[in-house]
């Protein structure tokens, strides 16, 4: 892989974007390598958290414009140009984006594709497709105005503007702020800390989380009540409240 390097810590698998000439721009072959070292590792029960993290300058600075410049709108209709990131959001195990640096365009759509942000002090997030003559792509105008909301999403696509991790913490699109030095070991022990529940009831966290931003409040703690439920078909529920009346720790299995 040219354009990744993967690292494995235990349960935690470490993603590094690395196109550091260009800054982490997001090219087709950045994807492909991406979704096919993370697919099977998303069905392998050793596995209970992703992280996902660029450089210190840049997490991405987005789509690789060299690549896109010179397409028609044919091509990028029939070759349906970054629908393989659909590849990314359908896996199911979690995934933290570690943020420092410029996380621009597809930078902060990739980043936005993730369970949680957490972000450096130095982290610059911005959606400046208008820019160059285009908009966000890959979710920018979608997850973006559910993560901030319509006031904040427009004033950012609309200008291109570039915010800080403040500001984003502040919108509620970063989860926690770390000093630039911290923000990898403390997203590890975050990764390190769900990687050690059950795996099952994580992906189902997340999935019902996820609910609360597609469906109705009913629809949604309808589908929350049933996951529920069924998370006492699994030994880590019997184990885990049996380890609680025994004051003691509880060893998750994942099944
Ligand atoms: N694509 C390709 N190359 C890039 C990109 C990029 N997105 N960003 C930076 N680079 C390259 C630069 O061209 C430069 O290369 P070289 O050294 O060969 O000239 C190198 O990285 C370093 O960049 P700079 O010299 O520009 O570094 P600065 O510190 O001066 O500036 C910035 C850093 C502000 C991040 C600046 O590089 C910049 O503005 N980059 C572009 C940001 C941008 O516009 N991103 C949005 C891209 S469009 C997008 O993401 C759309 C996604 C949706 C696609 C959907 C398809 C269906």
């Amino acid at each position: 892989m040219d354009n990744i390097k993967i690292e494995q810590r235990d349960r935690v698998v470490i993603v590094h974007l690395h196109r550091p000439e260009v800054l982490n721009a997001l090219n087709t072959e950045l994807m492909t390598e991406l979704v096919d070292a993370l697919r099977p590792l998303d069905r392998d029960p050793g596995v209970g958290c992703f992280v996902v993290t660029g450089s210190e300058r840049a997490f991405a600075a987005g789509a690789d414009i060299r690549e896109m410049a010179p397409k028609s709108s044919v091509e990028m209709f029939t070759e349906d140009f970054f629908a393989g990131w659909d590849g990314f959001t359908a896996l199911r195990t979690p995934k933290i984006a570690a943020v420092a640096g410029y996380a621009l365009g597809g930078g902060c759509e990739l980043a936005m594709m993730c369970d949680i942000i957490y972000a450096a002090d130095t982290a610059r997030f911005g959606q400046p497709e208008i820019t160059l003559g285009v908009i966000p792509g890959i979710g920018g105008t979608q997850r973006l105005t559910r993560l901030v909301g319509k006031a904040k999403a427009m004033d950012m696509i609309l200008t291109g503007r570039l915010i800080d991790a403040a500001e984003a913490e502040r919108a509620g699109l970063v989860a926690r702020v770390f000093p630039a030095d911290r923000l990898l070991p403390e997203a590890l022990a975050a990764a390190e800390k769900i990687a050690g529940y059950g795996k099952p009831a994580a992906m189902t966290a997340r999935e019902a989380v996820d609910r609360a931003q597609e469906v109705s409040l009913r629809e949604g703690l309808l589908f929350e009540r049933r996951v529920f439920h069924a998370l006492f078909a699994t030994e880590d529920q019997a184990e885990g409240m049996r380890a609680f009346l025994d004051k003691r720790p509880a060893h998750f299995t994942g099944r």
